[in-house]
């Protein structure tokens, strides 16, 4: 297991690559040093240095790249973006979230007007017995948005410090402009979710632990036993954090990149903080046509027996468009000073 350090010296760290080396184990570069003040205090400096994005032998679309991508230093918000923090974004700003708009007629021209009232994708637990259709459990809801997750008699009354969910791409952006503030890049959202781990399956190891983060137990989409203590999303931050001190990187909620999404990663292998910005480019074989941006981090819906995408590696492709009531975000800056 090899550990991101700043503070080692140049000798340990010369040891460790010829270590690594030695094993095998393709290594990357040495960080450089981030003062601790180089972040606002709700933020956490990660060290930047090189990887090689994605994961060997699991998912097709994670493949990992033939090249490691090299990272900046950069700051991380340690939570996800709460309900609270929202609420003062949309006081500040007059904001209105995609999912408080009708559908543009342009875009439905064969729905009527009612069809086109304002709402969101909610999951919707089957009933007993119900038989399961791909994806069934997900339903247009209108009037659900992000003060109401599942729909017009649900609110965020009891959930200010939980993340915020129904919001689109654009919200997300928006929210980050006004804070000053960006999504991260899917190279830096993994690099941060690893911890400071090198190839590890999660974000603590290589074995899976309940109870290390908010998913789903028992069969989904059926049986949800919330042994974690959640059967929707958690408070930010109930969860223990990773090496960086980030919490929610596992499960909770998915989280808005900036990144297009296509499968694999060779068109960022060998790139310096690489960006999938081109929507031309996106491309999900599952969906041809439709542009999709990556998220992360999988959810609270995420069980062993279906998604499972709760690994740093691990992503999905999501319509920029669609908020849903597990998509939420969190934010990075630069880092405002280094030193060697
Ligand atoms: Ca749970």
């Amino acid at each position: 297991m090899l550990v991101h350090r700043p503070e080692v010296s140049s000798l340990a760290l010369a040891f460790l690559l010829i270590l690594a080396m030695g094993m095998g184990v393709l290594l990357l570069g040495p960080a450089p040093a981030l003062a601790s003040d180089s972040c606002p205090p709700s933020m956490a400096p990660i060290p930047g240095g090189s990887y090689r994005i994605g994961a060997a032998g699991r998912l097709p679309e994670e493949a990992e790249a033939k090249a490691p991508v090299r990272l900046q230093p950069f700051c991380i918000a340690r939570t996800e973006v709460t309900n609270r923090a929202f609420v003062a974004f949309v006081a500040a700003t007059g904001y209105t979230t995609q999912a408080e708009r009708p559908l543009p007629q342009e875009q439905f021209p064969d729905l009527s007007a009612a069809e086109r009232r304002p709402g969101s994708v909610v999951f919707r637990p089957p009933s007993p017995g119900e038989p399961l259709g791909e994806l069934s459990w997900w339903q247009w809801v209108p009037g659900a948005d992000w003060r109401h997750p599942e729909g017009p008699g649900s609110s965020i009354d009891d959930r200010l410090d939980h993340p915020v969910v129904q919001v689109s791409l654009a919200d997300a952006e928006a929210y980050a402009a006004w804070a000053g503030a960006a999504l991260p890049s899917e190279a830096q959202w993994e690099f941060a979710a690893r911890g400071g781990l090198r190839d590890r399956a999660f974000s603590w190891g290589d074995r899976w632990r309940a109870g290390l983060a908010n998913t789903w137990q028992g069969e989904f989409p059926v049986s949800n036993t919330a042994e974690d203590g959640y059967l929707g999303t958690a408070p930010v931050g109930s969860f223990p954090p990773n090496g960086y001190g980030l919490q929610d990187m596992t499960g909770n909620v998915w989280e808005w990149t900036a990144d297009w999404y296509l499968p694999g990663h060779e068109r960022l292998a060998g790139q310096d903080d690489p960006l999938l910005a081109d929507r031309i480019a996106s491309s999900d074989p599952r969906e041809p046509g439709v542009a999709k941006h990556v998220i992360k981090g999988g959810s609270f819906l995420c069980a062993p027996n279906f998604c499972s995408r709760y690994r740093p590696a691990a992503r999905e492709a999501e319509s920029p468009d669609t908020g849903t009531s597990h998509i939420g975000f969190r934010l990075v800056s630069p880092a405002l000073t280094t030193h060697a």
